[in-house]
């Protein structure tokens, strides 16, 4: 698969995070690191998802950076001209998830220029940085978690001026109108992030909508097709110093001979 990483500038650490942190990155300018196939809906960020059961990294990327995501990713990025020497991983600190939460971040390219970082069940530790940008206007799982998330701040532990700001419409299509997720989400009748089921049908139908039939209704390159933004977007993002291509290995096949 290959991602866009996406850096996502720490601008405040939230109230958990504070003390573990505070003054032990040498000044390092600290970003958390999101992998997303879809760079051309960044302009619809509205905050930015981590897994609350995973422990995440701190790697310093050079003198001057450092990226929090999880050691698997440190790992892959490693071998990608990333870091500054090849194959070496440099961690210079440790946060759980549950500890991000309420951070102030960077969101590049997007409407919303800070977001907040938030809970989100279905992060898995084992696809991309760990780190997920949100853009619940083409995301279905992003939009039901933000739902989720509205409806019950004080169960997922979190202040709601966290989780205020609405989705923004980037991507028109015909059959969805500016906001595909949500009225995929409403037409599958999905309840909850738990409807994980129904959550993949709506991403899967998300994705062809948006890259075979929509068309950018914001940014640099609004009126073009998603098909031929997708790239430019990309391409805008790494010329600006936001982003990077971060690829993802297969799968090892271990053989065995019996
Ligand atoms: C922003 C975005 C906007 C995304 C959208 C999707 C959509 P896939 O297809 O299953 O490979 N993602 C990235 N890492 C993780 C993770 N560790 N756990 C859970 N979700 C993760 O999924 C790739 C997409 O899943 C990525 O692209 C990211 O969300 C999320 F409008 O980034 B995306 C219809 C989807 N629309």
């Amino acid at each position: 698969q290959e991602y866009t990483g996406v850096k996502m500038e720490v601008v405040e650490w939230g109230a958990k995070a504070k003390p573990e942190v505070e003054g032990k990155f040498d000044g390092r300018r600290i970003f958390l690191v999101a992998a997303t196939l879809r760079p051309e809906t960044m302009y619809g960020q509205t905050n930015c998802f981590v897994g609350t059961a995973i422990k995440y990294g701190v790697f310093a990327i050079n003198d001057k950076e450092a990226y929090v995501m999880t050691l698997r990713a440190a790992r892959n990025m490693a071998y990608q001209g990333i870091t500054e020497n090849r194959g070496e991983i440099k961690q210079i600190g440790e946060i759980e998830g549950t500890r991000l939460i309420g951070t102030r971040i960077k969101a590049p390219f997007a409407i919303n220029p800070e977001v907040y970082v938030l809970p989100m069940d279905n992060v898995l530790a084992t696809k991309g940085t760990g780190v997920v940008t949100s853009v619940p206007s083409d995301s279905p799982d992003d939009f039901q978690t933000l739902t989720d998330l509205r409806k019950k701040p004080e169960f997922y532990g979190i202040d709601p001026k966290w989780a205020a700001i609405d989705p923004v419409p980037v991507i028109t299509t015909p059959t969805y109108g500016d906001m595909t997720a949500p009225a995929l989400v409403k037409k599958l009748k999905i309840q909850s992030q738990k409807d994980t089921k129904q959550l993949a049908e709506a991403k899967e139908i998300a994705y062809k909508e948006g890259f075979y039939s929509g068309t950018m209704i914001v940014g640099e390159f609004k009126g073009l097709s998603v098909q031929d933004a997708k790239p430019k977007v990309r391409e805008s993002m790494i010329a600006a110093g936001v982003g990077f291509a971060y690829a993802e290995p297969e799968g090892l096949v271990v053989s065995r001979s019996t």
